[in-house]
């Protein structure tokens, strides 16, 4: 392909270090007034990156409290109520505040656009609105924490949810809420992705986050108005004394559960779809080899999203639903772990013969793969019928979601985090610190979770604040884990922020990535681009070539030449 065009201005720009205002979103404009209403898709990314952070924050401190508190198997200082309370607010500010929106608000805002060579998204406004809608759902869980609890677990499962004096209505107006801006954000991607790749960028030449967005958006799209309407129903039958689940009233339970996880199997997708995009392009670049497979990767992706709108029943085995339909679950659960087994495959034969560089993002990269198979095979044992009526409700679901959403979504976004944070913010972080600090989670983060497995096999139920001393053990490695991974978390995230006072300036393109966002300067100027980049295959490295003078990669016309690899 030819690069070889690259408007010389990027390069000019780049080479004597001095950027206009204009050469700079951060700096186009100054002022409150100018993030709050601005309506350049990188400033909101990077509003949402700070309140997914605060909430990732606020979740992690209820879940070392939670942590604490069962060191032992009797009370340390912590109510049963107060307890059951902790484990709720975890759930429900991890799940709704954080890692559903994580990686599509904050990177793929930031990075949609541009990967695309465009100045913006379809629907700027639009976007804007939708990260008010965050905030405004933050509120509202914020309220319902503050004026009362929650007491129901993340699933708000009837009929004690109908019952419950705690603080169910607002934080189910805020779920409705939330609901919407995920809503906007996935149509807003998807007439972007429709309308406005540019002259070249054909579907398959697209980049493959682009392609895990996009299923992702369809996903938030069709399921989310099922969760919205769920909580509408749930409020009415609250508030009116109608019976719609609670068999007191005449209503039924089970439907409420069939509602909910008909958005929150899907749901699980919004969650991990992202990160295996993210995890395709840190393959690619960091092994300097083309993308093994690439349309199977995209297929994939689609046939996920579609795939996991069959599954629901899964979570509701022991529900008292009809044989046949367990069966027929049971069965269809195990067909989601095609597509994403070709993903894994397709990463590792990438990788093979690649030459790998252990820089940060890789690091988390392939913590990622390690974690998210151990966390997929372990659904297979929760997808199969027999042996999940011996496993429901104990801690192996408990590890089991944590090795996807944590060692998996939680993982590719710290490591995208890296990843795209000199192109985020102009410049680059300290490598060992962010090479020791995924270490680090990664020896926690097991720590905490693989004993999980243990004791939930031989019986330990979840969502208990005491237990017998037969699990103290496991209960206390994982307990020590989790401060371990929090001290990860912390650093890892400190290195970042250190960066910015102390980094060094970020080129270019200091990986030599070949999607069209690194061919501007880092930052990028505000309009993104001033021409559109011309653009290639995604994967093809041969045309970059490591600069010194430049400390990062640039692309050389002509025929392939060998790269150096970082
Ligand atoms: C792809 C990423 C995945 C994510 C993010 C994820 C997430 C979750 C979550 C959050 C739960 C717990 C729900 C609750 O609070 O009750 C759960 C349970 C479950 N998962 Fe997954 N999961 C994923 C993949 C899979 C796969 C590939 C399978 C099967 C092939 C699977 C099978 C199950 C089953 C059967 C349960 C219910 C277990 C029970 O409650 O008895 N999951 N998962
Ligand atoms: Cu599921």
């Amino acid at each position: 392909m030819s690069v070889g065009s690259t408007p010389d201005k990027f390069q000019a720009a780049n080479l004597d270090g001095a950027q206009t205002r204009e050469d700079n979103y951060l700096l186009a404009s100054s002022g409150v007034g100018s993030w709050l209403f601005t309506l350049d898709h990188k400033r909101i990314g990077v509003m949402y990156l700070v309140g997914i952070l605060v909430s990732f924050f606020l979740g992690g401190i209820f879940a070392l409290i939670l942590r604490a508190e069962l060191f032992t198997g009797t009370k340390l200082f912590l109510t049963e109520d107060q307890y059951n309370q902790m484990f709720t607010l975890h759930g429900a500010v991890m799940t709704f505040l954080f890692i559903i929106p994580s990686i599509p608000a904050a990177l793929g805002n930031f990075v949609l656009p541009v990967m695309l060579g465009q100045k913006d998204v379809a629907f700027p406004r639009m976007n804007l609105g939708s990260f008010y809608l965050w905030v405004v759902g933050a509120i509202f869980f914020l309220c319902a924490i503050i004026f009362g609890g929650l007491d129901t677990g993340w699933t708000f499962y009837t009929p004690y949810s109908v019952t419950t004096s705690t603080r169910v209505i607002l934080a189910l107006l805020g779920v409705f809420v939330l609901g919407f801006s995920s809503i906007f954000t996935g149509l807003n991607f998807i007439v972007t992705i429709n309308t406005m790749r540019p002259h070249g960028m054909t579907w398959f030449k697209m980049p493959l986050f682009l392609w895990s967005i996009y299923a992702t958006s369809i996903i938030q799209l069709l399921a989310t108005p099922v969760l919205g309407i769920t909580g509408l129903l749930l409020i009415a039958e609250r508030a009116l004394h109608i019976g719609i689940f609670d068999p007191e009233m005449g209503g039924d339970p089970v439907l409420f559960q069939h509602f909910f996880w008909f958005y929150s199997h899907p749901a699980v997708y919004i969650m991990i779809l992202p990160a295996m995009g993210i995890i395709s392009e840190l393959i690619a670049v960091f092994s300097r080899k083309h993308i093994f497979g690439y349309r199977f990767i995209a297929y994939s992706s689609i046939a996920i999203a579609l795939l996991g709108f069959l599954v629901w029943g899964h979570h509701m085995f022991v529900s008292g639903q009809s044989q046949l339909a367990a069966v027929v679950f049971s069965g269809l659960t195990f067909s989601v772990s095609i597509p994403s087994a070709i993903k894994v495959f397709n990463w590792l034969a990438t990788m093979y013969k690649g030459s790998i560089s252990l820089a940060t993002p890789m690091c988390y990269a392939l913590a990622f793969i390690f974690l998210f198979t151990i966390g997929g095979l372990t659904g297979l044992f929760l997808g199969a019928l027999a042996t999940d009526i011996q496993l429901h409700d104990t801690y192996f679901v408990v590890a089991h979601f944590h090795y996807v959403m944590m060692g998996g979504t939680l993982v590719a976004f710290v490591g995208g985090l890296y990843y795209w944070w000199p192109k985020m913010f102009g410049v680059m972080y300290n490598e060992n610190a962010g090479r020791l600090f995924c270490l680090i989670v990664f020896l926690g983060f097991n720590l905490t979770f693989f004993p999980q497995f243990i004791m939930g096999a031989r019986g330990m139920p979840r969502r208990y604040a005491r237990y017998v001393e037969e699990f103290q053990i496991y209960h206390q490695l994982s307990t020590l884990g989790a401060f371990l991974l929090g001290i990860g978390m912390v650093g890892a995230i400190g290195v970042l922020l250190y960066s910015l006072y102390r980094g060094k300036k970020a080129p270019a393109n200091p990986w030599g990535a070949n999607t069209l966002e690194w061919m501007c300067s880092s930052p990028p100027p505000l309009a993104n681009f001033d021409n559109p980049p011309p653009v290639g295959d995604p994967y093809d490295y041969s045309n970059l070539r490591y600069d010194e003078r430049e400390g990062g990669y640039v692309t050389v016309p002509g025929p392939a030449k060998k790269t150096s690899s970082h």
